[in-house]
């Protein structure tokens, strides 16, 4: 029986989130040899590895262009909420601030001062700023393109580090465009703007510039919500996933972004609360660490927003009350969340039937580690993944009730 086993029979180590071809080789062969000891370590060290990873974005550009909005909006806060990086014309950042999510501390914003102030020569930004330390920079301009945003994007060029370049305060661009034309062209305007910004910054000597539009006070309309997918889609699988929990959810196809990226993870969670477990379930012959699930499950409600502390963040946003968005998250993982409750879940038997029937444990003799490794394995990710669709959906109603779409 042993070593028969294909990759596609075991099924979620077709996706190697995390892990590179020889360690999911080596992960896979601890599986068929109920190897506890081994596949707890080997996934601890990702485990510990997701944890450790850091993001740190700067966001800089000439004084008072929005980048404290920007990191605000960005954040799903207003420039009054406590934790907001302050903002508005007599609120000059001076030195670089650092804002981590207020759930999840691995992603940091830099709010660094502007760029051409008296306050620092332009001589000393860049090494007072420590552009080496950030991970990637957005810059923002707000108005016309300036010989200091072309400086930016070439020092950054020359650390070979990635920038996005952000045009600020679009709102008022076209308030100002309709009030001063008869016929206002809201499009053409756009695309007048963000010519000029991407011929300046060629100009600067950046082959193919991209120029990203938006207003810090509409989230979800003009370019913010492509500028929010294209960062995700740029970083590297793990930065992605502590990326995306950052990001509120605003529109739908955040919400399944997030679900994507999670369901990457069903697998490894479900292998990890296994091998950490070894702990039978009274009636039921599987092992799981509940612990394990438990705090797993509150980080997938966290990484939807669907937590109290995010919902009372976006009902700030939105100007919708908080009871109106709870109302709703319709699930019964919606409040305290313990191991009676995962318990109970893993007991249905709809779990456990799935799991017998599974084409991979029919092969396998049914005493043994590998037995009971796998199927508690499948009915601890079925669960999970149910989960996972479960928080997608109640996430996708609260997004469309806070903004209004359908
Ligand atoms: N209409 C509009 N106003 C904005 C936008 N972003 C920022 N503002 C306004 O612009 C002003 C300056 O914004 P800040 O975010 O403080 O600018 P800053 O770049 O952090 O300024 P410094 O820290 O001084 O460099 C504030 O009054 C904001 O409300 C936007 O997208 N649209
Ligand atoms: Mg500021």
């Amino acid at each position: 029986m042993g070593g028969s086993n294909s990759r596609e029979e075991i099924g979620p180590l077709s996706n190697p989130m995390f892990f590179s071809p020889q360690e999911l080789k080596d992960l896979e062969c601890a599986f068929e040899l109920g190897a506890i000891e081994e596949i707890n370590s080997l996934i601890q060290e990702k485990v510990n590895n997701l944890k450790s990873t850091e993001l740190h974005i700067a966001v800089t550009g000439e004084a008072g262009v929005g980048k404290s909005t920007f990191i605000n909006a960005f954040r799903g806060l207003r420039s009054s909420d406590e934790g907001a990086a302050k903002s508005g014309n007599t609120e000059r950042t001076m030195k670089p601030t650092q804002y981590k999510h207020p759930n999840f501390d691995e992603v940091s914003f830099w709010d660094l001062p502007g760029i051409g102030t008296t306050k620092i020569p332009f001589e000393q930004y860049f090494s007072k700023m420590k552009f080496e330390l950030y991970n990637f920079f957005i810059i923002i301009s707000s108005g016309r393109f300036t010989k200091n945003d072309a400086s930016i994007a070439q020092n950054i060029k020359s650390l070979r580090k990635n920038f996005y370049f952000v045009r600020s305060k679009i709102d008022n661009d076209l308030r100002a465009h309709q009030l001063s034309h008869a016929q206002a062209n809201n499009d053409a305007e756009l695309t007048k703007i963000r010519d000029y910004c991407t011929d300046g910054l060629r100009k600067a000597g950046i082959s193919e510039p991209k120029v990203f539009l938006i207003s810090s006070f509409q989230v979800n309309d003009f370019d913010f919500p492509e500028l929010k997918e294209t960062l995700a889609n740029n970083l590297d699988d793990i930065r992605k996933d502590i990326f995306l929990r950052t990001l509120p959810s605003t529109t739908s196809k955040f919400v399944e972004q997030k679900r994507d990226q999670l369901k990457n993870r069903t697998w490894i969670l479900a292998a990890h609360a296994v091998s950490l477990g070894a702990v039978p379930i009274p009636g039921m012959d599987i092992v799981c660490d509940l612990g394990m699930l438990v705090t797993a499950i509150e980080e997938f409600r966290e990484f939807f927003g669907l937590d109290d502390a995010s919902l009372q963040r976006l009902a700030n946003v939105t100007g919708k009350p908080v009871e109106v968005l709870k109302s709703e998250v319709k699930t019964s993982l919606a409040g305290e969340i313990n191991k009676d409750l995962v318990k109970s879940m893993l007991l249905r038997s709809r779990y456990v039937d799935t799991a017998d029937n599974m084409p991979f444990l029919k092969k396998i003799p049914i005493i043994g580690p590998r037995y009971q490794l796998g199927k508690s394995q499948k009915i601890t990710e079925n669960l999970l993944n149910d989960i996972l669709s479960e928080f997608a959906k109640n996430a996708q109603r609260v997004v469309d009730t806070a903004f209004d779409t359908d």
